[in-house]
């Protein structure tokens, strides 16, 4: 099958353009291009393809759509390319497929552990050295036709922009998805690492207080009630950030309910701080007594296992917030949280389904490892079950009890399931706070504009044991070393806020006395 060699042969400079439209025209009406041109795109391989698409347009960057009219007069055929010509195009043509590549693998080298233990391996595809840029070619202007914004960029700038965007703290994969809209929206919202630039001083501040209170609050459970089951959130804390992020966007479209299913991973610290569940009951539970001995009706559940709701406003808008109580089969809840959202989408006949949405939490483990998450992923568009889209967040700690992600599951990523619904994936790490409720609220702008699940695989880690009661290092003795090294993320984020001169560290004091 002809590929890109072909292509940089036909695509001289002049002709570039030309060639894009006529491949649009052909896709749209195969029948109204030349018969030489129709046999020359349908023989094309994927990869040939895959660069006309972007060539015409599927790019985020703005820039005429003008197809060939009807009124046009036939372009005259193209002289042969002289030796300048063809180099400035098979530049352009290699440039365009290394571009192509990052947006489909750039995750795999996105910097997403916070214990950076394994070595980042080598990905020949994301290599400029195998487009044929070598280091004395970094400099030379490349015409690229505004794909990534720039009309013409060197290969250094190209991949200082790709490497931004796509091998940062957020590696995204969305290149799975079908829907043209969806997969340019991605990429609007991901090219130029917008994450960098996102909050201003006072926003950073609020995220460092929500990560403090996350951390305050394990803190405190782990100095008064030392050996007591609570399954901690130590190494985590960044969903507490991450809920508000999603809580936040989620209200600001109109969203009245947001119903949350979640395991016993940090459920304390999102009973208390998300859901506004009081300290005192809470406490109270860690004394053995229950909060509202009528509601328990005779199980004597644990207190990770109860739920709670609460009414909370956020700019004017009121929601009702509720955490669903679960028992331990993990997962189990999950159909229960997407059948409470349809019932009551049903009730008020939204048929937008804006105006609840439900919020489910998972461990990297269970994600991977239990059937009830396709199931209910795959029951997510269904007409009699579709609620709008869900949100997913993995808090994943890269570990499931003793288990490391090499024994649990046999894909890439915990969150490959969810590629079967073509969902987009946000991995982000939970060390870099503000890249994590940029994701947070990306996710959520995107549900309410495509009506699809999304998941965010929160890549962070465990401090303590499974519970609290055993001892982590007996089996994980080199991941744990790497833990007890690292400072949390509360003060890693403090400290990288003050030495950029966005609070001081009096206010940081402030916020982690009050
Ligand atoms: C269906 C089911 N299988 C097994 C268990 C036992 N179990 C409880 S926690 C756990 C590990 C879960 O790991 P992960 O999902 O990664 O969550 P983490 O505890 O690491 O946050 C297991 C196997 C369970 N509760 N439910």
């Amino acid at each position: 099958m002809p590929g890109f060699d072909v292509l940089a042969t036909a695509m001289n400079g002049a002709n570039a353009q030309f060639i894009a439209q006529l491949y649009a025209k052909w896709i749209s009406a195969p029948d109204s291009v030349d018969p030489d041109f129709a046999s020359l795109f349908s023989a094309l391989n994927d990869e040939a393809k895959s660069v006309l698409t972007d060539a015409i347009g599927a790019s985020w960057a703005p820039r005429p759509l003008e197809f060939e009219s009807e009124a046009t007069p036939a372009a005259k055929p193209a002289k042969p390319p002289t030796a300048d010509t063809r180099a400035a195009t098979l530049d352009s043509i290699r440039a365009l497929m290394l571009i192509r590549v990052y947006r489909v693998r750039g995750h795999l080298e996105a910097q997403l552990d916070p214990l950076g233990l394994k070595s980042p391996r080598y990905y020949s595809e994301l290599d400029p050295k195998t487009y044929g840029f070598g280091d004395e070619d970094m400099d030379r202007p490349i015409f690229i036709d505004g794909v990534l914004g720039f009309e013409t960029a060197t290969m250094r700038e190209i991949l200082a922009t790709v490497r931004a965007s796509y091998c940062g703290p957020i590696g995204v994969e969305f290149m799975h998805i079908q829907d043209p809209a969806q997969k340019s929206w991605i990429q609007r919202r991901i090219e130029g690492a917008p994450w960098a630039k996102a909050f201003n001083k006072d926003e950073k501040a609020k995220i460092l207080s929500q990560l403090t209170e996350a951390d305050s609050f394990e803190t405190f459970c782990q100095r008064r009630y030392v050996g007591t089951k609570r399954f901690g959130l130590e190494g985590g804390e960044s969903t507490i950030p991450a809920l508000h992020g999603i809580i936040e966007t989620a209200a600001n479209h109109g969203v009245k309910e947001i119903a949350i299913g979640m395991p016993h991973r940090g459920r304390l610290n999102t009973l208390v701080n998300i859901v506004q569940k009081p300290l005192t009951a809470l406490f109270s539970e860690f004394g053995g007594e229950s909060a509202k001995p009528n509601d328990v009706q005779g199980s004597g559940d644990v207190k990770y296992h109860l739920g709670t709701s609460t009414d909370i406003t956020i700019n004017g808008n009121q929601v009702h917030l509720s955490l669903q109580p679960n028992p331990s089969h993990l997962e189990a809840v999950d159909p229960v949280v997407v059948g409470k959202i349809r019932a009551r989408l049903d009730m008020v006949g939204d048929k937008s389904r804006k105006s609840a949405m439900a919020i489910v939490m998972h461990g990297d483990a269970a994600f991977a490892g239990q059937g009830l998450v396709y199931e209910t992923l795959a029951m997510s568009q269904l007409i009699g079950y579709r609620t709008g889209g869900s949100i997913h967040l993995v808090v994943n700690n890269q570990i499931g009890f003793t288990t490391v992600p090499a024994h649990a599951f046999s894909g890439l990523y915990c969150t490959d399931v969810a590629k079967a619904v073509q969902s987009p994936i946000l991995h982000v790490n939970g060390d870099d706070p503000e890249a994590v409720v940029f994701a947070a609220h990306l996710a959520t702008e995107f549900r309410m504009e495509f009506a699809v699940d999304v998941v965010i695989d929160l890549v962070c880690y465990r401090r303590h044991g499974h519970n609290e009661n055993d001892e982590p290092a007996f089996t994980q003795p080199v991941m744990y070393k790497a833990i007890k090294a690292l400072p949390t993320t509360q003060a890693l984020y403090a400290k990288r806020l003050i030495a950029e001169g966005s609070v001081t560290e009096a206010q940081v004091k402030d916020i982690t006395d009050t």
